[in-house]
């Protein structure tokens, strides 16, 4: 199975057995707000990372640095209703995330993350309790709504679901959009800590703050999801997207964002998504800068895996299988 257009992530040649890296699409767009298109967004990406550099300068090596990429067939699911899709994309996810693989996933609305949460908690290394997970999330918006336009699976309520599935601690970065309900919410509960882009970003005080970001990202332990709604960018770098915002962080803020986050001596990086990606007509801007987050997040796997900070997640590799659609979200229907 290739992807539908052809075309794999960095252009690499088509691999389906033994997969270290699996990079998976969801073009799932059903309640984004504003702008329309992220379900072009995973394609766009997969394309315009033909045109990334294969040479990380950290990692000192090319890409695939030995290991397995595998490009899967993006989720095409066309159930009825929103809680079937949701069950659909488990289902979809399910099969990579069983140990020894590193999962992708290129979104889409940031409405996946609840089904990606669904998917981890199975993960090895989460132990079915979500507790145990940390949520790193670069974004514009708090995406903690307890819902927007009475749908509580939107993808400005990304984030509260996580935390309602049982997610341990969510680390907010970027963030500069949000209500007065959101932003009581970072405040009173202490599994959220955010930093506001008003204050890393700021002129005279900025590189306090952020240093005191990268220092909190060091000390992160156990197993991690970092999610990256591409709106965290300043929206100069990612116009096409969604929801773009002015005042986000810079390019190297977010790689270093990454690197900080694989480096942590005590974290295991278990999966990573990229979301809200939109095809720019222009210019390809916003699914380039898209790709090379993408591609930062591969090399810092890849030098995770070399430095031994994930060795310990057993011997399944990634196999291209079909699995059962689970019920999760079907069944949490409240009558
Ligand atoms: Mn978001």
């Amino acid at each position: 199975m290739e992807p539908s257009d052809g075309h794999t992530f960095l252009g690499l040649e088509p691999i389906e057995k033994d997969v270290d890296v699996v990079v998976l699409s969801l073009p799932y767009e059903l309640t984004t707000s504003y702008g329309t298109g992220t379900s072009q967004g995973p394609n766009a990406c997969i394309e315009a990372s033909g045109q990334v550099e294969l040479f990380d300068v950290d990692l000192n090596e090319d890409l695939p640095a030995g290991l397995a990429i595998h490009t899967a067939k993006a989720w095409d699911g066309e159930e009825p209703t929103l809680l079937h899709q949701l069950d659909s994309m488990v289902g979809y996810l399910n099969p990579w995330f069983e140990g020894d693989c590193f999962p992708l996933t290129l979104g889409g609305e940031h409405g996946i993350l609840p089904p990606l949460m669904e998917a981890l908690r199975n993960h090895p290394r989460v132990h079915e309790d979500l507790s145990n997970l940390t949520v790193v999330q670069i974004d514009a918006h708090g995406d903690l709504r307890s819902e927007l336009d009475e749908e509580p699976y939107s993808h400005a309520c990304a984030a509260a679901r996580a935390l309602d599935a049982g997610v341990g601690q969510l680390m907010q970065v970027g963030i500069r959009a949000f209500s007065k309900e959101e932003h009581e919410r970072m405040l009173s509960d202490d599994r959220i800590t955010t930093f506001f882009a008003q204050n890393t970003q700021s002129p005279f005080q900025g590189a306090e703050h952020w240093q005191a970001w990268l220092d909190l990202l060091h000390t992160v332990e156990g197993p991690v999801h970092l999610t990256v709604d591409i709106d965290g960018l300043d929206g100069s770098l990612v116009p096409a997207t969604g929801t773009p915002v002015p005042g986000g962080l810079n390019f190297w803020q977010v790689q270093q964002t990454i690197q900080a986050l694989f480096d942590a001596p005590k974290a295991v990086v278990v999966s990573a998504d990229v979301n809200e990606i939109v095809p720019q007509k222009d210019t390809p801007l916003t699914q380039f800068t898209a790709a090379m987050i993408a591609t930062k997040i591969v090399a810092s796997h890849a030098k995770a895996r070399r430095d031994g900070r994930w060795n310990l997640l057993g011997e399944t590799k990634g196999t291209v299988r079909p699995t059962p659609m689970p019920t999760i979200f079907r069944n949490s229907i409240k009558e």
